[in-house]
């Protein structure tokens, strides 16, 4: 512990990065633009039926498979693409030296928003919304939310506080899910089973309390939910009229798994998958999770 509060106040900047201020600028800027989103309605966006949105899973600080995803969706020159992130923060440590970076894909993904406002699109995930809350995560036996806040100690020194700060307020203006016109649906994860029949949907259409976000709030479950089943997904499906839903939080060693209607992608590691949609086009599940493409195929 020691050596980690030394190395703390290791001298900035790190090339390549940028410094506090810049770091507070982008994310305000961020923030507008995800508040004012023209294709959001409450915590929900709407896409079009032209073009494609590349959907992923969590990318917990993975930075190389975040660069990856910029060079496969090549913005710059593919105006008709969208693409969703979600949970970028709290990457794995493996050793008490390391640190948690993932500041850094949180801010290159603030950055993509803004020089991509009309393309990029970030989700609200219950690692966000833990930081946001103050609410610790042990995993591992690490506590998560300390250990990222040292590594934007590590990043920014005597000026992480405004950072952080920053950072929060960013995270309070997320939206809560994005669906296609072709049925869909795209979110961090669903409710547990037992919950996802009386789940108020709703929440995607106001603007959050603290009850929604706190422990027995509906966009609690919804960022916590796991064990999900295929009938009651399919349930689900019927009153929401969803073909197929797209999410990430249940880790996937093989980068994703189907259940029913449901497919679950994980964006952090070496098997890690992403998925491009085609927004003109009526997909089954079993015709989408075809067209699901891992990092390891981009250059
Ligand atoms: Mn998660």
């Amino acid at each position: 512990m020691a050596a980690r509060t030394m190395l703390e106040r290791t001298e900035r900047p790190v090339a390549g990065l940028p410094d506090a201020e810049t770091a507070c600028r982008l994310l305000r800027e961020a923030a507008d633009l995800i508040r004012e989103d023209p294709i959001r309605r409450g915590g929900l966006l709407e896409f079009g039926s032209v073009g494609q949105v590349v959907m992923t899973g969590d990318l917990h600080g993975n930075l190389r498979n975040f660069e990856k995803l910029q060079r496969f969706c090549a913005l710059e020159r593919s105006p008709g693409r969208n693409v969703v992130l979600h949970e970028l923060i709290h990457e794995d440590i493996e050793r008490a030296d390391q640190f948690d970076l993932s500041i850094d894909v949180l801010l290159r993904a603030a950055q993509w928003k803004c020089d991509f406002p009309d393309n990029v699109f970030i989700l609200q995930s219950n690692h966000e919304l833990a930081q946001l809350r103050g609410q610790e995560i042990s995993k591992g036996g690490r506590a998560v939310l300390y250990d990222f806040e040292q590594g934007v100690g590590r990043r920014f020194g005597r000026e992480a506080g405004a950072v952080l700060e920053a950072t929060r307020d960013y995270i309070s203006v997320l939206p809560l899910a994005a669906r296609t016109r072709s049925g869909v649906f795209m979110c961090h994860s669903l409710p547990d089973p037992l919950l996802l029949k009386t789940f108020d949907t709703e929440v995607f259409e106001r603007a959050l309390t603290d009850e929604d976000i706190s422990p027995g709030g509906p966009a609690y479950a919804l960022l916590w939910g796991r064990f999900h089943s295929a009938a009651a997904i399919e349930q689900f499906a019927q009153r929401m009229g969803v073909e197929c839903f797209v999410i990430g939080h249940t880790p996937q060693e093989e980068g994703h798994t189907i259940i029913g209607r449901l497919i679950i992608l994980a964006s952090e590691h070496n098997h890690g998958t992403f998925l491009p949609i085609d927004l003109s086009r009526h997909y089954t599940v079993e015709e989408l999770a075809g067209d699901i493409r891992k990092f390891i195929s981009v250059a």
